[in-house]
């Protein structure tokens, strides 16, 4: 099956009628997908593996050691695009396919991996399958992530086969993994070619904000009365912008639920999340810093209570300097930072890790916009193909 034949199966699944995708990890598209990796898994006769912790692994050669991995997610952020995670998938399997019409036989096995819940749009955590699996994230903590609706992790994985309590770090699965090189949509400007070789990711994270106000009759309750949770948030998602610009990052309030949400009545509560990045920790601490002072500020202010806290962090990744000028040379591409998260910045941490990244040629993404051009896509697969054969050797 040819890149666009894969494509237009997967496409599908999990697309509303605005074109973007809500593939909420352990939900039924999300569930669709990993079957139809599976299925393309098996048609390839790949050795399949799940993992303990809700990543797949489909095995050409067994399963290591000494493995050349490659992949990305299959999850998405509510409303995303197309290409962000299955792009990294679907070239994997692509690139295996061209690699064996050219008759080659890796030395190495190789292994495509699909990592579970990268965007944490469901339970929160980012990275979520790579954190568990590399010891970046506390099981018990793991296990007690809820969702929307309350559910825990720990029941929902048990509800899909996975045993709760082997969630965790898995020092044979990543000891069997000699390096790991995920394909990825370019979500920024900065890729004018085809292909690049990823340099770095900046330091991010997210941050919960809880106000807890008075609810009240939206018309019979005079202002001085009020204990209005809405108006310390507001204030909140202004200053975020203000701290970004002050000290030179970016800062995003992109979720929030108002509690219970009705036109005509005071809000109870106000959940809110914060997202914020920078060149560097210090300019993301101190955003955090800014923004949790005005929450505390404006909270006062207006009779409400506010509790904030950390909900995940990621310092800053180099990936592996040795891998990424291989692969820069190997393929004569540009080398770039980005400022979006990867299941290859938790990787990095335990093992050489490099990324490439296929052009988007509007820099829109985490929207149904997202867009990468046909042929920029084949380029990624024979890029991927290319570098396989390089790292797993003949
Ligand atoms: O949020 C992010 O940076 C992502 O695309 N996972
Ligand atoms: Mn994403
Ligand atoms: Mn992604
Ligand atoms: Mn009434």
């Amino acid at each position: 099956m040819t890149f666009e034949q894969m494509w237009a199966e997967l496409e599908p699944i999990g697309r509303g009628p605005d074109g973007g995708y809500r593939r909420f990890a352990w939900t039924g598209p999300e569930l669709e997908c990993r079957a139809w990796f599976l299925a393309q898994a098996a048609a390839r006769g790949l050795d399949v593996e799940p993992d303990a912790n809700g990543n797949l692994f489909a095995w050409w050669g067994g399963p290591g050691p000494d493995a050349v991995v490659t992949g990305s997610h299959l999850d998405s952020v509510p409303g995303g695009g197309a290409y962000d995670g299955p792009l990294g998938v679907v070239s994997a399997l692509a690139a295996i396919d061209l690699l064996r019409e050219r008759g080659v036989r890796p030395a190495r096995p190789i292994g495509v991996a699909a990592f579970a819940e990268e965007e944490g749009a469901r339970f929160g955590v980012a990275c979520l399958g790579s954190r568990l699996l590399t010891g970046a994230i506390d099981p018990d903590r793991a296990r007690g992530l809820r969702d929307a609706e309350g559910r825990r992790f720990g029941e929902v994985v048990a509800g899909h086969g996975l045993d709760p309590l082997a969630l965790g770090r898995d020092d044979a699965l990543l000891g069997r993994i000699g390096c790991f090189v995920e394909l990825h949509v370019e979500q920024g400007r900065a890729l004018d070619a085809p292909v690049g070789v990823a340099a770095s990711i900046v330091p991010h994270g997210r941050w919960r904000f809880d106000f807890t106000g008075r609810g009240d009759h939206a018309g019979t309750t005079l202002l001085e009365d009020r204990c209005d949770p809405a108006l310390p948030f507001a204030h909140t998602v202004l200053a975020a912008r203000a701290a970004a610009e002050r000290h030179g990052g970016v800062a995003t309030v992109g979720r929030a639920e108002i509690v219970p949400g009705g036109v005509n009545a005071i809000p109870s509560a106000v959940t809110a999340w914060l997202d914020a990045r920078g060149p560097a920790e210090p300019v993301v601490r101190s955003i955090v810093e800014d923004v949790g002072r005005a929450a505390d500020r404006a909270a006062t202010e207006h009779g409400v209570a506010v509790e904030w806290a950390e909900e995940s962090y990621s310092a800053a990744v180099e990936f592996d300097a040795g891998l990424r000028d291989r692969l820069a040379r190997l393929l004569d591409a540009q080398v770039l930072p980005t400022a979006a998260g990867h299941d290859a910045g938790v990787l990095a941490a335990r093992v050489p890790t490099a990324m490439l990244f296929v052009r988007n040629p509007t820099g829109i993404s985490h929207s149904p916009a997202e867009h990468a051009d046909l042929a920029d896509c084949l380029a990624g697969v024979a890029a991927l193909a290319a570098v396989l054969e390089e790292l797993a050797g003949t």
